[in-house]
């Protein structure tokens, strides 16, 4: 019985046994109906039964009988045509100007293939997918100006071309602007990026999609956090739609399934997918020998979407009705994708002979049909009416995201050579033929001639604003708010930034009390919060470390955001550290979801853009799990223009006490500093904490037109006494990177210790182990940021190179430690090449310390004994180099290595205890 189900549907709907589990009120009721069923499948086939029960489930769905939904349903429309709405609009002129922008959008990436450009692009993906975009820019999308603050759309990366050919037409760029396509600084006004970048293009592009996977994360938080703006109060987002076009095979990336269930959770019913199914990626089929549409709207509903498919065009309505007895839907349930590519990729005998002639039945219905009819038997994914009910029915949904898996052909209109090719994802150039095609089949007013003239260069086509077509384009966006993509990154309230007196009790002494850094964040954080107008605009984002890093005090105040409240009676109710979901909740609390947590970090990072309200997120990891993990993230997070903190928290190769090999980080400070957008800090003193981070808000929110920074600041676990701040204290050395915390005294030799972070805490025993054995006198300097001293010596070296004739500007670092005579020495917990990256600029002997290698469960003293970066160590350093300075004799830094055993990490070991 379950083989024949399965051999027959496909689908197991109800696991074997599950009904003998619930209890039977009725047993001789249960046994008619179950006769009834048996009594069908004697006398018709299978078929019929498996009808029968899909009406029944449809009708006890639509009774609303809570009753598990199937994952998966035929490979047709889910729509059905009869409960299709009316298309609003004139599909003939909106197919007009939609081959335009085809046409348009081909032949830039042709004309960028001319000789000495050929930069490359695609042609194949928004071919096929201009529909898709159409019917929405036409009928659904809506643009800043409309009176609800305007959509969100995220379109797919190397769909661009269309964009830039639609934005042609609308008048917002010129023929130049399309010859500019990839050439952004070798043109002379500028060229177009080969993708949506922000950064590139500020105005236009607001989202980021090209790296495969990013676009589906972000979209999901970007309308979780529209939710989140709405439920604070902080703006009215009711009226705004997530849209995200997305590729079938960028499914296969982890990113674009792995966070679909927080869509689902968080009810967000105010966005929509749009995944252009193709059945085709790079290189070839995405499931050649499956169905990619079918796994994903299984995947989709069972992680609980509203799924549409839009599969068949309109045509193949008459063939459904002429069809009663199922068998095409049937074939079209067995056929693979495979095939299904291989159909368009052919022609309409190619079609009859090994579609329609897998079956006798299916032969017959198309008997009539001439091969060219059936070659135009189009998929859902090109028809205009069906896009639009599917569009239509996502925006009515109500407590669901919503899935548009919209069938289409990769190529769709270039012809022979393109359609449905495996290559044509890679195909930049038209011959002269395929122009000659191509623009006959889009009905494009260039003759051949023209096309003669130079088929390197083919022209592009505009009629101009006058045009009635172009008129009604026009129209359709005014109506719907303007055109899109748009940005607006200048459009928010400038925020009030309190000043350093503010959190002047975090610059005092702490005294007994040993203070991490971390603890000065949340402390720091706490009071900032308690500012009435910036307190609202911070959106403190944590995976699942909050009691790691003492934040767990912050629940019952600001509370867990959560749309749905806390429906339950927490466990801790009654102690005051309750944990604290609320519909109004400020914590974005992600769970175990660093991938997701940077998502949402983007969202809040550009409202400033998006929704025009500066928002502050403050996102603090494990710093292992931070840039290593979600490093393209970030680098998108800087591409959008984010703004915002990302809190390194555990930081160290060393501090993390008894972690291991995948805790201690001792090299995110190297992977921040090749983000351009990140300006990393690595504070050793709460006082330093207590300037940078309102600094930092400054820099961001302080004026309309702020920095686009993201702060990286690694903060440590370590509880060590915090100092007062020093009263002529360098403040813009601090916030530039370096500036002389303690002054060498004595008459002894002196030296220069440069050190970051918890190593200050090493810095400062070597201080006092030279100063009380060796008389040897250290500045100490204490560098809050090394990437930013290296970014600046090399930025006035780059000036230098740019004009021979002027001398480099000094470097900052240069400066501050020209005052004092060397050696130099730097330390840090980190590794070598943090310290080492500011070498060209030290003026003297520099010698760095570092945690190199995989770190390892041990205790502090343990690690940094053994990395060779402990109290201990560093005294040896910088006798050695006095040494080589001929400032104290090597004998000395001999002895001093043999009798603090740095080479020896037991020599640290502290847990013996009585008994042994
Ligand atoms: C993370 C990542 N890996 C690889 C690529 C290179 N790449 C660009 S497009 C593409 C194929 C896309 O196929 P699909 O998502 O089905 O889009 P289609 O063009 O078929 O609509 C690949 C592999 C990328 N952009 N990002
Ligand atoms: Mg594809």
């Amino acid at each position: 019985m379950a083989e024949n189900m399965m051999d027959d549907s496909n689908y197991v709907l109800v696991r074997d046994g599950v009904a003998s589990y619930l209890h039977d009120d009725d047993p001789e009721e249960t046994r008619e109906w179950l006769e009834s069923l048996d009594g069908l499948l004697e006398t018709s086939d299978m078929g019929r039964a498996r009808f029968l029960m899909l009406r029944l489930l449809e009708r006890a769905t639509a009774k609303r009988v809570p009753l598990p939904s199937l994952t998966s349903t035929d490979y047709v429309n889910t729509i059905p045509t009869s409960l299709e709405p009316e298309f609003p609009g004139d599909e003939d002129i909106e197919k007009d100007y939609r081959r335009w922008i085809r046409w348009n959008a081909a032949i830039m990436v042709h004309r960028a293939q001319r000789p000495g450009i050929e930069v490359g692009g695609h042609i194949s993906t928004y071919a096929g997918a201009s529909p898709l975009y159409e019917v929405g820019l036409n009928h659904f999308f809506r643009g800043k100006d409309h009176p609800g603050g305007g959509d969100q759309i995220f379109f797919q990366g190397h769909a661009s071309p269309g964009m830039y050919a639609r934005a042609f037409l609308e008048g917002r760029l010129t023929e130049e602007d399309l010859d500019g396509f990839r050439q952004e600084v070798s043109r002379e006004n500028g060229g177009l990026p080969s993708y949506p970048h922000p950064h590139g293009m500020p105005e236009f592009w607001e989202f980021p999609t090209v790296s495969m996977g990013l676009g589906p994360m972000d979209a999901i938080y970007q309308a979780r956090f529209n939710k989140y703006l709405h439920n604070r109060g902080i703006k009215d987002t009711s009226e705004q739609h997530v849209w995200a076009f997305l590729g079938d095979g960028e499914m296969d990336e982890p990113e674009s399934r792995g966070l679909i269930q927080t869509a689902a959770t968080n009810q967000l019913d105010n966005l929509t997918f749009v995944i252009n199914c193709n059945l085709q990626r790079l290189d070839g089929p995405v499931r050649g020998n499956g169905k990619i549409i079918q796994e994903l709207e299984a995947f989709f509903r069972g992680a609980g979407w509203n799924v549409i498919k839009v599969i068949w065009g309109r045509e193949w309505d008459a063939l459904f009705e002429a069809d009663p007895d199922g068998n095409l839907v049937k074939l079209m349930n067995h056929t693979v994708d495979g095939d299904y590519q291989a159909f368009k990729g052919h022609d309409g005998a190619y079609v009859r002979e090994h579609f329609f002639g897998a079956t006798p039945e299916t032969a017959k219905l198309v008997e009539n049909m001439t091969d060219e009819e059936i070659w135009h038997l189009h998929r859902g994914g090109h028809d205009y009416r069906k896009i639009y009910a599917a569009y239509q029915k996502a925006l009515e949904t109500k407590g669901q995201p919503t899935v548009i898996l919209a069938h289409t052909i990769k190529g769709y209109g270039l012809g022979r050579n393109f359609e449905g090719k495996n290559a044509t994802h890679q195909m930049k150039k038209l011959t002269l033929e395929d122009l000659k095609y191509f623009r006959t089949k889009q009905h494009v007013p260039i003759s051949d001639e023209e096309l003669e003239k130079n088929p390197k260069e083919p022209p592009y086509y505009n009629p101009g604003p006058d045009h009635p077509s172009i008129k009604y384009m026009l129209e359709r966006r005014k109506e719907l708010g303007g055109f899109l993509p748009e940005r607006r990154g200048h459009r928010y309230e400038p925020l009030t930034v309190p000043g350093p007196e503010t959190l002047k009790k975090h610059m005092k002494d702490s005294g007994k009390q040993k203070v991490a850094t971390t603890m000065a964040v949340v402390r720091i954080f706490k009071d900032l919060m308690r500012d009435k107008e910036l307190g609202e605009r911070f959106v403190p984002i944590i995976p699942d470390e909050a009691r790691t890093f003492g934040m767990d005090s912050w629940f019952p105040k600001l509370k867990i955001y959560n749309p749905l409240g806390q429906q339950y009676t927490p466990v801790d109710d009654d102690l005051m550290l309750s944990y604290r979901e609320a519909v109004d909740g400020q914590i974005m609390h992600e769970g175990i979801n660093e991938a997701g947590s940077v998502a949402e970090f983007i969202a809040a990072g550009t409202a400033y853009a998006t929704h025009g309200v500066a928002m502050i997120p403050m996102y603090i990891f494990y710093s292992m799990f931070g840039f290593q993990r979600t490093g393209d993230s970030i680098w998108a997070a800087g591409d959008q223009m984010a703004r915002g903190f990302l809190f390194g928290a555990t930081a160290g190769r060393t501090t993390l006490t008894g972690e291991g090999l995948q805790h201690l980080d001792g090299h995110s400070l190297t992977l921040a500093s090749t983000n351009p957008a990140v300006v990393s800090y690595d504070p050793a003193f709460a006082y330093e904490l207590a300037y940078l981070i309102p600094r930092g808000i400054e820099r961001m929110y302080g004026t309309a037109d702020g920095e686009n920074v993201i702060y990286y600041i690694t903060i440590y676990n370590q509880p060590i006494h915090q100092p007062a701040a020093p009263d002529d204290l360098d403040v813009e050395g601090l916030h530039k990177g370096i500036y002389l915390y303690d002054k060498a005294t004595g008459d002894g030799p002196s030296a220069n210790l440069l050190a970051s972070g918890v190593g200050m805490q090493s810095a400062l025993k070597a201080r006092d182990i030279l100063r009380d054995d060796y008389g040897v006198s250290l500045n100490l300097f204490s560098v809050t940021s090394w990437s930013e001293l290296a970014r600046d010596g090399r930025a006035k070296d780059r000036v230098a190179l740019r004009d021979p004739s002027v001398d480099p500007e000094k470097a900052f670092v240069t400066e501050v430690l020209e005052k004092v005579d060397g050696p130099y020495i730097g330390v840090s917990d980190f590794e070598c090449a943090v310290p080492d990256s500011i070498r060209k600029w030290v003026p003297g002997e520099y010698t760095v310390l570092g945690a190199d290698g995989f770190g390892f469960s041990d205790t502090r003293e343990g690690a940094r004994r053994y990395f060779n970066i402990d109290g201990e160590s560093i005294t040896v350093a910088v006798l050695s180099a006095l040494a080589r300075e001929g400032k104290v004799d090597r004998e000395v830094a001999v002895q001093a290595a043999k009798d603090m055993k740095i080479t020896d990490a037991t020599a640290t070991y502290q847990g013996a205890t009585q008994d042994h």
